[in-house]
């Protein structure tokens, strides 16, 4: 496999002007016949190039130029193009390929999903349906027309308008489709097979009557509304916020089982993981309700920010996706809470993007090169590129940025474009000069921030110094500064904020401010000062860094109960939490008892205690940091340690704490109808919180109430609560009992069974490695089904963090064995597979020798993809 990179970028040779595009689809095979409407690329010099198209593991059945069948010694054939020699510079190509949608077990190109035709295309899936210009900066206008089966395939879908359909011979039947918008092959989409449809209808900004439709199988029909009601909220609130109006007169969704990622924002067709567009009370949690909200924004979101705009080359995938992740953190802000959206990105971003921007995949924002482009779509393009996107809106503000995009989206509606271009857009409407900042996008790595705080009580002056770095990564060895917007404030000794005062400007900054860190150290000193403040910093984590800051464990509890920022107070609560625990990990090798920091107990019982405080606040607040967290924030980590000084801690937070937590619980779970709105997820959230760590008691009556919750529960969140806390309980009896019945109860629901499966695979509890080899041979486990793989493989190695490191490494070996198999099953999901291994260096020596045995392992296979080959060998590297 060979390495591409961004420096080589040149334009294509030809255009496409107009793609017509004819699928006949059997049981069997698929026929394609494509006619492309062919042009030189002027700037690219007068002489005519050969024409180059990507296609692989195609049948080529015919092909002409100009209606003329060409010779099989005028055009040349390999695995991965078809080159043939134009006469003129403009010219008709009519190719027909034959492919095998049915044998497509990849899930990129046509493939089948149970018994409808669907497309997976981003980012080179194009090219296995017919021999195509596939890349991002060749934008053509599309006509499709699909023919199958009437009986088998009732419902034919492509993107843009329908313009004409009708009956064919032998029981088959056709439509076509009209994309008005020139677009690149990776947002094409097709999709046929035997739907219901869920309709309803948007007016836009300008008065124009969307038709939004939702496409489901015919069981699924009941689980549609809180999707259309999300694509709903998305569309008013994208008119509203960033002046973007929808432009087709219908809008489809399609869920289908089989996918490898969430969903795909295909024009006018977006095609969705089931798991993100059905949600029902009765069988989706709280979480996953979100989470359709959030993929249905994304995906809508996309229409604008990276099909109207979208990315000249695949190096700048993050344009697209960072900006469209952080537009739908917005939305999700929006339409919920804030704070806790921020609370929960964060989270994440620093337990699995930290991670990766510290192991040997680490790359930047905009990559320089890569193997395997699929590889790229990570939580630093799509995360930390949301946060660079962040930052630009905290360096322009709202409104700077608001004519940022504005004149982005006209600069370049309808064009290919560079984060450069987005870049520049935000300076030239904001008058910025963001040459420095645009490091984010070049530089890989998590920065480190250290700062520290110096009192003069004397001259009344407090003097912040940051001092900024960033440790190498691969092939990055020497970094430059950032810039780095740091949101603060000083507080007193009351907590209120002190008006902050720069001894080199003239004006009062109010009492919150960012500080634009630009150099590799820079002093600020706040002057004016009648007491000596403690700084409240990096509010609402305004920057991807690793902060420190001298804080004694008082101050964290000070800023913990009464900074008046509440994601810091959060992260001082996350921080004691941090140091907490990583002392009692200290202890825990040094073979000494695990001592309890009073100041936890205190923290927790006031924000407990205070019934200003929202509930899902107060249940992120008293979530310890995550396994993974401490794993990444560790030199060297010492799994073993860090879960049982996790599980002690839980236990003895449960027991310092337990009447204010059986109060709070007692309170919450007064039985009340199911509401989907905020005020109850938070309190369902706070509950279910409460209900794992009052579990830890062990008390008869606790137990008595969960497995209650189990069979009484009016919705799928409590009752999957009561599971997990049934599951990682010792209570042997009730724990299969419940196990058994919601099995019983939903083994017709693939999603629901897809929960069952991960709260086992992900269980701390002894033995894990048995019980998920047992889940694999489950009726409802298939290989194939990348849910089931996520679900099973995936919850074990990723939040099984103590069973799947076992000493004997027979949990590496378990994981090599299944990327091994999906190699040639299903190339993505199986380089997915891997991000465990590739952490092998966080680890003790034992378990690196370990981890590395297993990637060679892989390393030998035979027939390795380009994707699995390039994570493990730089992995190996
Ligand atoms: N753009 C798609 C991701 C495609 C991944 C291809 N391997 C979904 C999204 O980010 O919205
Ligand atoms: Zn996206």
């Amino acid at each position: 496999p060979k390495t591409i990179y961004l420096k080589d970028y040149r334009q294509p040779d030809y255009w496409i002007a107009e793609t017509h595009l004819t699928f006949e689809l059997f049981e069997d095979h698929a026929l394609v016949h494509s006619r492309l409407a062919v042009q030189r690329n002027a700037e690219q010099g007068k002489k005519l190039p050969p024409l180059v198209l990507d296609g692989q593991q195609l049948q080529l059945i015919s092909l002409a130029l100009d209606d003329v069948e060409l010779s099989e010694d005028s055009y040349q054939l390999d695995a991965d193009h078809l080159t043939l020699h134009p006469g003129s510079a403009e010219f008709e190509l009519a190719i027909t390929t034959r492919i095998e949608p049915q044998n497509n077990t990849a899930l990129e190109g046509l493939y089948k999903s149970g018994g409808m035709f669907c497309t997976q295309c981003e980012a080179e899936g194009f090219r296995k349906i017919t021999y195509y210009l596939d890349r991002p900066d060749v934008m053509s206008r599309f006509t499709t027309t699909v023919i199958a089966d009437r009986g088998d395939y009732p419902v034919l879908l492509s993107n843009g308008n329908p313009v004409a359909s009708g009956e064919h011979e032998a029981g088959r039947h056709w439509a076509t489709w009209e994309d008005p918008f020139p677009k690149p092959a990776y947002l094409f989409a097709l999709v046929a097979g035997d739907l219901v449809l869920i309709q309803d209808s948007f007016t836009t900004m300008s008065g124009r009557d969307i038709d939004l439709r939702i496409y489901v199988e015919p069981e699924n029909r009941e689980q549609c509304g809180h999707a259309m009601d999300s694509l709903k909220r998305s569309m008013r609130w994208d008119e509203e916020v960033y002046g973007r109006e929808y432009d087709l007169d219908i809008f489809m969704i399609v869920a289908v089982n089989d996918f490898n990622m969430g969903a795909m924002e295909n024009k006018g067709l977006n095609i969705f993981n089931s798991s993100c567009v059905l949600a029902h009370p009765d069988t989706a949690t709280d979480l996953a309700f979100q989470r359709v909200e959030s993929v249905v924004a994304h995906e809508y979101f996309h229409n604008w920010s990276g099909n109207r705009v979208t990315c000249r080359d695949w190096f700048q995938l993050s344009l697209k996706e960072g900006f469209t992740v952080f537009r739908d953190s917005q939305f999700s802000g929006d339409m919920n809470s804030a704070t806790v959206k921020r609370i929960e990105d964060v989270t994440f971003l620093r337990a699995n993007q930290f991670a990766e921007d510290a192991g040997p995949m680490a790359h930047p924002v905009r990559p320089d090169s890569f193997i395997e482009i699929a590889n790229f779509y990570t939580l630093t393009v799509y995360e930390k590129g949301s946060e660079v996107v962040g930052m630009l809106h905290t360096l322009c503000g709202a409104d700077g940025f608001r004519k940022g995009t504005d004149l982005y989206f006209e600069r370049h509606d309808g064009q290919a474009v560079t984060c450069d271009d987005f870049v520049k857009a935000l300076e030239d409407a904001n008058g910025l000069d963001l040459t420095r900042f645009k490091r984010w996008y070049s530089q890989a790595g998590t920065p480190r921030l250290e700062m520290n705080g110096h009192w003069d009580a004397n001259a009344g002056e407090f003097r912040l110094l940051c001092r900024q770095s960033c440790p190498p990564t691969p092939g990055q060895t020497d970094k430059q500064p950032l810039v780095i917007p740091l949101r603060m404030a000083l507080l007193d000794s009351q907590g209120a904020e002190m008006s902050l005062q720069l001894a080199d400007e003239t004006g009062s900054r109010g009492t919150e401010t960012v500080l634009a860190i630009t150099e590799a150290e820079q002093l600020f000193v706040f002057t004016g000062l009648r007491e000596e403040p403690l700084p409240s910093l990096l509010r609402g984590f305004s920057a991807p860094v690793k902060m420190t800051y001298p804080y004694s464990r008082d101050d964290r509890v000070f800023l913990a109960k009464h900074d008046p920022d509440g994601f810091n107070r959060w992260e001082a609560a996350q921080a004691l939490a941090v140091e907490v625990m990583q002392g009692l990990v200290t202890m825990a090798q040094a073979g000494r008892p695990l001592m309890l920091d009073q100041r936890m107990v205190d923290v927790y019982r006031s924000v407990l205690n205070n019934p200003e405080l929202d509930p899902a606040m107060v249940a992120e607040i008293i979530r310890l940091p995550s396994e993974a967290y401490m794993v990444e924030l560790a030199e060297q980590a010492d799994i073993d340690a860090i879960h049982k000084v996790r599980e002690t801690l839980r236990a003895e937070l449960a027991q310092a704490l337990h009447d204010d937590m059986l109060a709070v619980w007692q309170r919450l779970s007064v039985p009340q109808p199911y509401t989907p709105d905020a005020a109850s997820v938070a309190r369902r959230s706070l509950k279910n919180t409460l209900l794992g760590y009052l579990m830890l008691s062990e008390s008869e009556e606790i137990v008595a109430a969960c497995v209650r919750q189990f069979i009484e529960a009016n919705n799928m969140t409590d009752r999957q609560a009561a599971l997990v806390a049934l599951v990682n309980s010792p209570f042997e009896e009730q724990k299969q009992a419940a196990l058994a019945e919601f099995a019983r109860q939903w083994q017709d629901y693939p999603l629901v069974m897809d929960q069952w499966f991960s709260v086992q695979a992900a269980s701390g509890q002894p033995g894990g490695l048995e019980r998920v080899q047992a889940l694999m041979q489950h009726p409802a486990f298939n290989l194939r089904n990348p849910n089931k793989v996520r679900a099973v493989v995936g919850a074990f190695a990723n939040q099984n963090l103590v069973n799947f490191h076992r000493l004997d490494g027979a949990g590496y070996g378990f994981l090599a064995d299944q990327i091994i198999t999906l190699n040639s099953l299903n190339p993505q999901i199986a380089a997915r597979l891997m991000t465990p291994l590739t952490r092998w260096r966080k680890y003790d020596p034992a378990r690196q020798a370990l981890m590395q045995e297993q990637l060679q392992r892989i390393m030998a296979t035979d027939d390795l993809s380009a994707d699995v080959y390039e994570v493990v060998s730089k992995s190996l590297a």
